[in-house]
């Protein structure tokens, strides 16, 4: 069964415009603490964080390996993921404003501050998921590097693009573009995690 969007919007409309009231009063009063751009046209602040990494950071390996000395790669690359949580808040706590909203893609931006090391190229992965109001969702299959990005690093550093230091620090700059699934309105969440990368061996 499709669900009757435009009756399920009606009524979100009818149920919500008079909070959206108080919603739109609030940044004059600060409400803008990064939760996310578009937080007071749909009533929900998404916050995005990151869980803390292990010790050690986050590696990303450059190099497979043959970790037992046999001639054989045994150690392959893979993607590198890493866990964020997204909650749901209400613009306006008191008025439980907030509203379902969908994750639909990411963008990421990466930097370095090594002025030798490969620059990496944006990247963006599709996503679908929801949030729902007052809702914390733990996500861990968010692509922090993908192997094409792995390969443009090796060929940046083939390429003469040697960094300063190894590993090599990066920050991965996330854009989660999220819908508001009843007004079907935009908003965007970002997010930065630091990561390194060089040839690392796995953790035993
Ligand atoms: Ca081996
Ligand atoms: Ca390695």
């Amino acid at each position: 069964m499709k669900p009757n969007l435009r009756a399920l919007s009606k009524t979100a409309t009818n149920v919500l415009c008079p909070l959206f009231v108080i919603a739109c009063l609030l940044p004059a009063i600060g409400c803008g603490d990064g939760g996310g751009d578009g937080a007071e046209d749909t009533g929900s602040i998404l916050h995005a964080s990151a869980v803390a990494a292990d010790e050690g950071g986050r590696n990303v390996d450059t190099t497979p390996d043959d970790t037992d000395d046999d001639g054989l790669i045994d150690n392959f690359l893979t993607d590198t993921q890493v866990t964020i949580t997204f909650t749901n808040t209400s613009v306006v706590p008191e008025q439980n404003t907030a509203t379902t909203l969908r994750v639909e893609s990411y963008t990421i931006d990466y930097s370095t501050t090594d002025p030798t090391a490969p620059p990496l190229s944006s990247r963006t992965f599709g996503a679908n998921f929801i949030v729902e109001p007052d809702q914390t969702v733990e996500r861990g299959d968010i692509l922090l590097v993908s192997l094409a990005t792995v390969d443009e690093y090796n060929a940046g550093v083939a390429g003469g693009a040697v960094p300063t230091d190894d590993p090599t620090e990066y920050t991965a700059h996330y854009t989660f573009h999220v819908e508001n699934v009843p007004f079907g309105e935009s908003q965007t969440v970002t997010a930065n995690v630091a990561f390194s990368v060089g040839n690392f061996l796995p953790a035993n």
